[in-house]
């Protein structure tokens, strides 16, 4: 006989976790108890917010391809998970989220730290249980962690009541996980299916393949590439599709969207064929939905049957995984070539590349010029992981990613203070890269106390903290559509160094561009976690942007500065 609290390990360990992300408190106090003689087996990262527990968790789960565990507390410790668990969801990451919950007979009774936190996560998880009974724990446990990471991947909630945790049973782990009714994640295409995508492909003139993050959840890399190379498509990439193809090969013509390469946005306007794969259509990917690619023929490919046709009426819509779906449709699609539409693609690519603030001669430090001498002094091998803003926006840009699983953001709820944490979770997936946490002043003072897990942990993580004093991108928006009406964007923050120097992790501070190299390669020649913070420009743009309710083509563009190159090379 165990207890439900070594039921929650047992059946951890048998999911081969090895480790959980966390905070303890009154109500999963029997859980932490337990944890003592589990400890030879799991490891667990004491964060300083169950929020970043989360993130955590996340960031280890896209790093590793494994399921993230996270836990909290009743009340507060769940409610502060929420965000956390938020941004995995829109972002399909799975997560086993296990929660303390105040005494079965005390449920509903407003006691002390009681929340219905199984309410409150419905909308904001895959699935969510509350185990009221002991005997049905572990086949709870069992099932949330299939359900996390097949079909759309996403997070489980296991709410376990205080007393259910001290109850004792027989310990018995399911073989196989329950039959869950409505729940059938592994569907194929059908040969009308395949037969009509290879139709549409081997017709089109100008073809364009969108590749989402389904690409990278269903490990379909090389059956996109060989798609690509076979029938002579551009690939353009979402933001969480970013390694999806690595961004040197000659068909991956780069980011989409708001803040997307001017060709690629233009490219995706002008097409005769989108194919779009493992991706869900967002408005950050669109522009204007009614002017969106409007000659186009459309196919989707999606594991979610619930994204077809949601935002963007498509041709043909095809649920199922990807990665299957476009091995049974290759050997039906004929070998091609595309060279007009290469070439025209390539002239939008000339025209804007003038506009590139890498081009402009400058000796002021911009944040763009930190990321291409990021990438420069990593040779593109870094596991980067962003916080949310400018920042975020420049690294899709400029930080080239050559693999798969090696941008960790949050795309779509696009949440403030998630790079720090993540990035402490990735440093435990066993990848032997450099991580890099590229995060903004506003963002990083959002969890910034997970410098102090970082250094507890001696996790090896480098954290880029470009600093410009404000919001920027609010700050952006407020120049480009509000006047300059800065309202509540300028930010001042500590002094890094002497913050660095109190949370005991090495500290370095660069504010110029000559700097950069040596400083990025003396930070990742220390063991343990480093931040180096980069001192910008303040009012320095992201171009080129689509605006909220333009076409995707509409793009503004950077103004060019007298400091241009006037007769630069292309
Ligand atoms: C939790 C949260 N609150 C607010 C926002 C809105 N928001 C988006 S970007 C941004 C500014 C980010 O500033 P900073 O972290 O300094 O990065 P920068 O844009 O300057 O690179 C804000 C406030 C958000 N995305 N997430």
């Amino acid at each position: 006989m165990i207890t439900g609290a070594e039921i929650v390990w047992e059946c951890l360990i048998r999911e081969d976790v090895e480790v959980v992300f966390g905070y303890p408190g009154g109500a999963n106090l029997p859980i932490y108890d337990a944890l003592v003689k589990y400890k030879d087996r799991i490891h667990h990262v004491l964060t300083r917010h169950e929020q970043n527990a989360a993130h955590a968790a996340d960031g280890f789960a896209r790093a590793s391809g494994k399921v993230g565990v996270c836990m909290a507390t009743s009340g507060p410790g769940a409610t502060n998970l929420i965000t956390g668990v938020a941004t995995a969801m829109m972002d399909s990451i799975p997560l086993v989220c296990i929660t303390g919950q105040v005494g079965r007979e005390s449920l509903g009774s407003d006691a002390f730290q009681e929340t219905d936190i199984l309410g409150a996560m419905i909308p904001l998880t895959k699935h969510s249980y509350q185990v009221n009974d002991i005997n049905k724990l572990a086949a709870t446990i069992k099932d949330a962690f299939y359900i996390a990471r097949t079909g759309r991947p996403g997070p489980v909630l296991i709410d376990i009541p205080k007393d259910v945790q001290n109850e004792t049973t027989e310990f018995l782990y399911p073989e196989t996980h329950d039959v869950l009714p409505g729940y059938n994640p592994v569907i194929r295409a059908s040969e009308n299916e395949l037969e009509e995508v290879a139709k549409l492909i081997n017709a089109a003139k100008n073809p364009v393949i969108l590749a989402g993050h389904g690409v990278l959840l269903s490990g379909a890399t090389y059956e996109l590439t060989t798609l690509a190379e076979k029938a002579d498509i551009p690939v353009a990439v979402t933001l969480l599709g970013i390694g999806g193809i690595p961004a040197s090969h000659p068909k991956c013509i780069g980011f989409m969207g708001m803040h997307g390469g001017y060709w690629v946005n233009h490219a995706i306007q002008e097409a005769d064929l989108l194919i779009a794969c493992g991706m869900r259509f967002d408005d950050r990917v669109t522009g204007k939905l009614e002017t969106y690619s409007p000659n186009s023929k459309k196919i989707h490919i999606d594991i979610d049957p619930t994204e077809l046709n949601k935002n963007i009426i498509v041709d043909v819509g095809i649920r199922g995984d990807l990665k299957a779906v476009l091995t049974a449709a290759l050997p039906k699609i004929k070998e091609a070539t595309h060279d007009a539409w290469t070439h025209q693609i390539k002239g939008w690519m000339k025209q804007s590349k003038t506009k590139d603030i890498l081009n402009r001669k400058s000796d002021k430090l911009y944040g763009a010029f930190v990321v291409r001498d990021l990438w420069e002094a990593t040779k593109g091998e870094a596991l980067m992981v962003t916080d949310v803003g400018q920042h975020q926006m420049t690294v899709a840009q400029y930080y080239y990613q050559d693999h798969a699983n090696s941008l960790l953001t949050s795309g779509g709820l696009g949440t403030m203070g998630y790079g720090l944490p993540a990035a402490i979770g990735a440093s435990f997936a066993g990848r032997k890269k450099n991580i890099w946490a590229v995060v903004g002043d506003g963002g990083i003072q959002m969890t910034i106390q997970e410098l102090a897990t970082a250094v507890q942990e001696n996790a090896n993580i480098n954290i880029a903290l470009i600093n410009n004093g404000y919001l920027g991108m609010v700050r952006q928006w407020q120049e480009m559509f509000y006047d300059n009406r800065y309202s509540e964007t300028p930010i001042s923050g500590p002094d890094y160094l002497k913050l660095t120097e109190a949370y005991g992790l090495k500290g370095y501070r660069v504010t110029e561009r000559k700097d950069v190299i040596s400083a990025v390669l003396e930070a990742q020649a220390h063991d343990g976690p480093t931040l180096i913070e980069f001192v910008v420009e303040p009012m320095e743009m992201v171009y080129p942007m689509v605006a909220t309710g333009s076409a995707l083509n509409e793009m503004v563009q950077r103004p060019l500065a007298e400091e241009q190159f006037a007769d630069m090379e292309i």
